[in-house]
């Protein structure tokens, strides 16, 4: 499979994040791209550099005042004060119920409350230019099925799926599976359909496209009254206006094992045919293995293997993108066990 790396996504390097009231090492590494670049090499897949700017795409599923934000914010932080350099900054303030959010505040640390859903999701030096990386690569996976490849993968960084329009948070700033959705609908794919299999429900692609007819989305995840990111999917989401309809979730238990995950993924998969979309986007989180850190199924990197010839048979044009998988050792392996299996069904 044709595979879109760059090693741009190393800019973006997080510190820490919040658990429990501590300051712990970010999950979200830089050595997991590297795992999965790695194993890629070793499997023998093609890897390319990233060769479409996905300015225009990222222009019609973000806006305009939060991408603005995204692309200024180190400088901006650096301007707060010069010793800065050496901090990544978190938002303190968010406007929730009550509080506005539709007038911009002039203050930069205001301005992060107002674009960002937690506090994990740290700014850093290079994050623009990595994301922005990783958005091309999305742009690129389509371009390239859009062209007749089978499929591609996306092999980046930071993660996507939960940045909603105008908004970043779940260590995801722009949100790649959405570039690459909407990258396929500009090159004539009338209907396009996302399967999210990360653990945790892309809050941030449900809502790019929740009023869409034309972009199904369907999400396999732990149950968000448990589980990150807690406030968004349910199985009552099911869209609205033009997108009634258009929007599945799967919420299941923490726990859930391959058997019960595999159930849920056949409603999944039947949602996609019914749909009869022209092309796939793969939201890859592969947080559902047994041993990752901070989720809750219990995937095996066999199960990934099944997951790859349960995809290959809904037998589209698909973006696989990578989302979260926090064992760092084990991502590369089971990234391509999903590949293997989609290419040996
Ligand atoms: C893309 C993606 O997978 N984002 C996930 C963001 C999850 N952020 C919350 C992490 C909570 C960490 N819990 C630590 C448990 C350690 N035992
Ligand atoms: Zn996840």
């Amino acid at each position: 499979m044709r595979t879109v790396f760059t090693p741009h996504h190393a800019l973006h390097a997080p510190a820490t994040e919040f658990f429990r009231g501590e300051r712990v090492p970010c999950f979200e590494k830089v050595e997991r791209a590297r795992s999965v670049h790695e194993a890629l090499i070793r499997s023998g897949h093609r890897i390319d550099a990233p060769e479409v700017d996905s300015a225009p795409v990222l222009a019609q599923v973000h806006g305009a005042r939060y991408l603005n934000f995204l692309e200024t914010a180190w400088s901006r932080w650096l301007a707060l004060d010069p010793a800065n350099a050496d901090r990544q900054p978190f938002p303190s303030t968010w406007p929730i119920r009550t509080l506005r959010a539709d007038r911009e505040p002039a203050e930069f640390s205001a301005q992060l409350g107002v674009y960002s859903m937690d506090s994990g999701t740290p700014i850093c030096a290079g994050t623009w230019a990595a994301a922005k990386a990783g958005a091309d690569a999305a742009a690129t996976a389509a371009h390239w099925v859009s062209q007749g490849e089978r499929a591609a993968l996306v092999a980046t960084r930071p993660p996507g799926h939960h940045a909603g329009p105008d908004f970043m948070g779940g260590y995801c700033f722009l949100n790649n599976a959405a570039v690459a959705a909407q990258a396929l609908r500009n090159a004539g794919c009338s209907r396009v359909a996302i399967l999210d299999v990360d653990y945790h429900h892309g809050n941030g692609t449900q809502a790019i496209f929740y009023e869409r007819a034309d972009v199904l989305f369907v999400s396999l995840h732990g149950d968000p009254l448990t589980e990150f990111p807690f406030f968004l999917g349910h199985a009552d989401e099911t869209g609205a206006g033009a997108g009634l309809g258009f929007n599945l979730n799967l919420p299941l238990p923490a726990g859930t094992l391959a058997p019960a995950w595999f159930d849920a993924l056949a409603t999944g998969e039947q949602r996609v045919r019914d749909f009869r979309p022209d092309a796939l986007v793969v939201s890859l989180g592969l947080d559902t293995f047994e041993h990752d850190p901070i989720s809750k199924f219990k995937l095996s990197t066999v199960d990934f293997h099944t997951l790859g010839q349960r995809v290959a048979a809904l037998g589209l044009p698909t973006v696989f993108v990578l989302e979260g998988g926090y064992a760092t050792a084990e991502l590369g392996l089971n990234t391509t066990a999903v590949l293997a299996g989609f290419e040996q069904p």
